[in-house]
Parts: C-alpha cells; structure tokens; sequence
C-alpha cells in the first residue's frame, strides 16, 4: 500500500480553491455510505401558468400593495422587505476594537424573468434567457454607477430557502466589497502579481487542455465543476476567449452565446435527478469604483452555480459539523460530479417528445 501511487479518486485529500484561498476535504471513498437520514419530499406538482395568489404574476398586488403591471417579458422592482436601506447616517467610530461596526448603504431589487409562473430558465426558450441576461447587464450598469458592490443572484427551490416558484431572481447593491468577493479580490490580485495574468483566464485554458471538469462550453464560455468545487455539482461559469472584467463589457455575440450555455447546464442540471434542480447562483465581476485597467486587471467575470443536493432529488447535502467547526467536505470528487453532469441529455427531461 505504501508503495502505491496517490490516487485523488480514491483517497482522502484537501485541495486549495485558488479563487478563496480556502481548503475543502475531499473524502472519495466515503461516496458509498449507507444513508440512513432525512429525505426531502419529492417536488409539488407542477404550478399553474397564472397564479393569482402569487406576488410576482402580472396584474397581482405586492406586499405594502404596489401592483405589478401586466408585464411581457422581465421586470424589475424595489424588494419590498428590502435588506438594505440607500440613506444612513454614519455610524460612531468603534469604542473598541473588538466590537467594530460600520454604516452599510445599498438597495435591493427582484427580477421577475418572465410572466409565466410555471416556467424556469431552464424551461424557457434562448430569447427569454437572452433578455434576462440583458437585464442582469443593464441592472449592473445602472447600480454599478452609485454602489462599490453589485450582487445579481437567484435563489431558486424551497430547498434553497426561496419562497415562491415564479422565476425570479434578486440584486442586492451596496456600499461595501462584501466577504466573498474580497477574497476573490485578494487571491486574483496575488496571483495576477505572481504570475501576470488573470487568474481565472489561465484557470479557463488549463480545463479546456484537461478535459476532466469541463461540462458545457460554446465558443465564448465553459462551464467546469472547478477543481476545489465544495458543493457535489458546483460549477463555474467561464468566459474563455478573453478578459472580461464586468457583465456590460460583453459584447452582443457573447450575450448570445451566455444565453445559449446557461439554458445548457440548466437544462443538465434538471436532467441529473428529473426535477426542477434547486441552486443559488450569482455573479462576481470587479468591484466598482475601481476605475481604470491597472485597478482591475487582476478580475475575470464568472458566475458560480451551487446546488444543495448529494445524491438523488430527496437527499441534500448540509455543511454541519466538521464543516462549521473544521473545514467543507465532499465525498464524490469533482471529476466525477462533471462526469455525471456529461452523461445527461440537453433536452429538457419535461419536454414533449419531437412529433414523427
Ligand atoms: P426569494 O428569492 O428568496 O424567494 O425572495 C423573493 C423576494 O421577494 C424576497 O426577497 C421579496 C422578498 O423580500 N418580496 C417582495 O419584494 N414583495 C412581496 O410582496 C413579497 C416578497
Ligand atoms: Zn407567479
């Protein structure tokens, strides 16, 4: 045993997120256990096209009462329970070090993707995709003019703790470089330091050349379950060609092309289990506010998918335990969650079957 060479399939490893600089354990031989605890129940029954007790449908009325119009296509509201707030005065300076505090301003809005209530991105055709993206781009363009931060982001399925079927998605902007993205901002820069290149435009042409992660790609991105992937089927949405700092630096063809590949891995995701696949997904790009090419030479644009569930539609996966305590883990590895992911079709499993 020994002498045997290291085998990752198989035995237990950490691998470093170069995006974080974070550890996650990898535990391959584990992906056999038997499970003995909690299953979800199996997904409702399809919703109705209309609902007309639901608070994104056209026509129907909001918390607080606004009413939404009788919208086409997309449309974009002020989140009535808004988690940030654009006026605060500043905050006192700290008493004392360990009890730091500052004013945050930001607003947060919601994204209706389409006035059907019973449809999903992955259940809509490429043009509907195609002005959702146009909308993400538009939305960040607009808020990146006043906040440092533009989350766009959709949480989707009850499992991910998102209230209502009709697809939606949500944009929080703010004052302040939140968590997540200060440690992209951090590990980008070091590595551009180090290495004189963008981080994930290398990180791009090294999948492509490998092969093993890469689930998607069309002429202009690639979709990989990244190598540090925590979640079983994460993936990273990538642009491949070139440097893009930001969702409005895409040109019309690569908008195109974002349409085309995010209805792609959608679909494959629903197709893994046959369900609705919950996920949240989101956008990173380089903060606002730090103008100019030398400031953001560092930041590549890319989204990441992070999807709850382990090992069939019932049963997900939790970060308890040693993962609170210690570090994440995953049993499957990541190459063997992207080979999963290549094994399913692109036509959605709900689709009726071509006419002959
Ligand atoms: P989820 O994506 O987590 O389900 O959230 C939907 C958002 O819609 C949530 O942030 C907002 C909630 O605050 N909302 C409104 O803005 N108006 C309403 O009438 C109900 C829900
Ligand atoms: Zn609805």
């Amino acid at each position: 045993m020994r002498d045997a060479p290291f085998n990752p399939a198989d035995l237990p490893h950490r691998r470093r997120n170069a995006l974080t600089g974070e550890w996650v354990l990898v535990s391959p031989h584990r992906a056999q256990r038997p499970w003995r605890g909690g299953r979800e129940t199996p997904p409702a029954d399809s919703p109705p096209a209309y609902d007309p007790a639901c608070y994104l449908c056209p026509g129907n009325e909001r918390a607080g009462g606004a009413r939404n119009p009788h919208y086409a296509d997309t449309f974009v509201f002020t989140n009535d329970y808004t988690a940030l707030l654009p006026e605060a005065p500043a905050a006192d300076a700290p008493d004392h070090p360990l009890l730091t505090l500052e004013t945050v301003r930001g607003v947060c809005r919601v994204i209706c993707f389409s006035p059907r209530h019973d449809l999903t991105l992955a259940r809509m055709d490429q043009a509907a995709v195609r002005r959702v993206v146009d909308v993400w781009i538009d939305q960040t363009l607009e808020l990146g003019r006043q906040w440092r931060w533009v989350q766009v982001f959709e949480n989707k399925g009850a499992l991910m703790g998102c209230s209502n079927p009709h697809p939606h998605g949500q944009i929080w902007a703010g004052d302040a470089l939140p968590n997540e993205p200060a440690r992209e901002d951090a590990e980008q820069r070091r590595y551009f330091t180090d290495q004189g290149r963008p981080l994930l435009l290398d990180y791009a042409q090294l999948e492509l050349a490998r092969e093993e992660r890469v689930v998607v790609q069309n002429e202009d991105w690639l979709a990989v379950v990244p190598f540090w992937a925590v979640w079983p089927f994460e993936l990273l949405l990538l642009p491949r060609r070139r440097q893009i700092r930001r969702l409005p630096e895409l040109s019309d063809s690569e908008r195109g092309a974002l349409a085309e590949i995010l209805r792609r891995l959608l679909i494959r995701y629903d197709n893994l289990f046959q369900i609705d696949f919950p996920y949240s997904m989101g956008w990173h790009g380089a903060p606002f506010g730090d103008d100019g090419d030398e400031a953001t030479a560092h930041w590549q644009l890319h989204a990441h998918f992070y999807p709850p569930l382990l090992r069939s539609a019932t049963i997900r996966k939790f970060l308890v335990g040693y993962e609170m305590l210690a570090e994440v883990q995953r049993d499957i590895t990541p190459e063997q969650a992207a080979n999963r992911l290549r094994a399913v079709a692109e036509i959605h499993f709900a689709a009726s079957p071509p006419d002959r």
